[in-house]
């Protein structure tokens, strides 16, 4: 991890490596924490922020599901997200806030500990590799099932959600494949470990519903509305695994994971294993738009 001067925490700046929290903090010990992850781009006009609004808004959301009460309000946090990346004088870089329950008691009622609030940013390149970016990455059906929403909320970032999400990753990774993807209780898919996924068939967009146990990705629903503006219908329905087999293309969409193509999965090709012609549309004007050269999504940029 690359470090970077200072992180905000609570409304102050703090120096990256002094900011340090107890060992009992209640978040740690039980996963009792929400977050985002948001990417700051380089424009021609000074970094950007992109869809900066719309995390916020679903940071609160996620606080909702919780019922936990963030000691700061959007407007603070909108700008505090935006004073962290010029305090730091970065170009690019990916942005992590987090609201957990902090240190005061154990055991599992939250209620008497403190809502602890900060904000980090750091570069972070691609996430599942530059070769995956432009080739594809290959692909495990876990065995692990995606959490049920009668269990914990996958709509919700929360921490605990990561726990799932880390024993897929693993999984994956000890087979020998860079990336899981997760069917959920139905047997039906529903998301990557940190990604939405999204295949195409005969010209169109495929991707799971919320319903389905995809989180409400930001990257999501640009891709929909980018896709739209080229004439690419997109389809929320439910995914069978064969489905997934037999499709022409197939990737996944996140603000880490950006717009990152799928090759492979359990040993199927998908199409003719390597970025299709739609996903590397798609792509390169998604990363057209992030980096300010799209007028009309000028809207989706808060400048720092
Ligand atoms: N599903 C999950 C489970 C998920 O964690 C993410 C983001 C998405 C879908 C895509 O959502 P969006 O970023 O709004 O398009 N995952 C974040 C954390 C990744 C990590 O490894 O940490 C991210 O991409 O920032």
């Amino acid at each position: 991890m690359i470090k970077t001067e200072l992180i905000w925490m609570n409304g102050k700046f703090v120096k990256w490596d002094e900011a340090k929290i107890h060992i009992l903090t209640h978040g740690l010990h039980y996963g009792t924490g929400v977050f985002e992850g948001i990417r700051c781009y380089e424009t021609k006009e000074g970094p950007a922020v992109f869809r900066l609004k719309d995390h916020i808004k679903r940071l609160f959301d996620s606080a909702k599901v919780f019922m936990m009460e963030i000691p700061f309000t959007f407007e603070e946090i909108f700008e505090a997200t935006k004073e962290t990346v010029r305090v730091n004088k970065l170009k690019e870089c990916y942005i992590r806030p987090i609201a957990y329950y902090g240190y005061k008691e154990m055991g599992l009622s939250p209620l008497n500990n403190p809502v602890d609030v900060a904000i980090a940013c750091y570069p972070w390149g691609t996430y599942l590799g530059e070769e995956g970016l432009k080739k594809g990455v290959r692909c495990k059906v876990s065995s692990w099932r995606r959490i049920d929403s009668c269990m914990l909320p996958p709509l919700a970032k929360l921490t605990a959600n990561y726990a799932n999400s880390t024993l897929a990753k693993l999984e994956a990774l000890n087979c020998g494949y860079e990336e899981a993807i997760l069917l959920n209780f139905n047997g039906k898919i529903a998301e990557g470990p940190g990604e939405n996924i999204f295949i195409v068939k005969n010209g169109r967009l495929i991707t799971p519903p919320f319903s389905a146990g995809a989180l409400p990705g930001i990257t999501r629903d640009s891709v929909i509305t980018l896709a739209k503006d080229q004439g690419i219908l997109t389809m929320e329905a439910d995914i069978l695994r064969e489905q997934l087999f037999l499709a022409d293309e197939a990737f996944f969409t996140g603000t880490a994971a950006e717009i990152t193509p799928i090759r492979e999965v359990d040993g199927r090709v998908i199409g003719d294993g390597s970025r299709g012609p739609i996903t590397g549309k798609l792509q390169s004007e998604f990363f057209r738009v992030v980096r300010g050269e799209v007028k009309k999504y000028l809207n989706w940029l808060d400048f720092v």
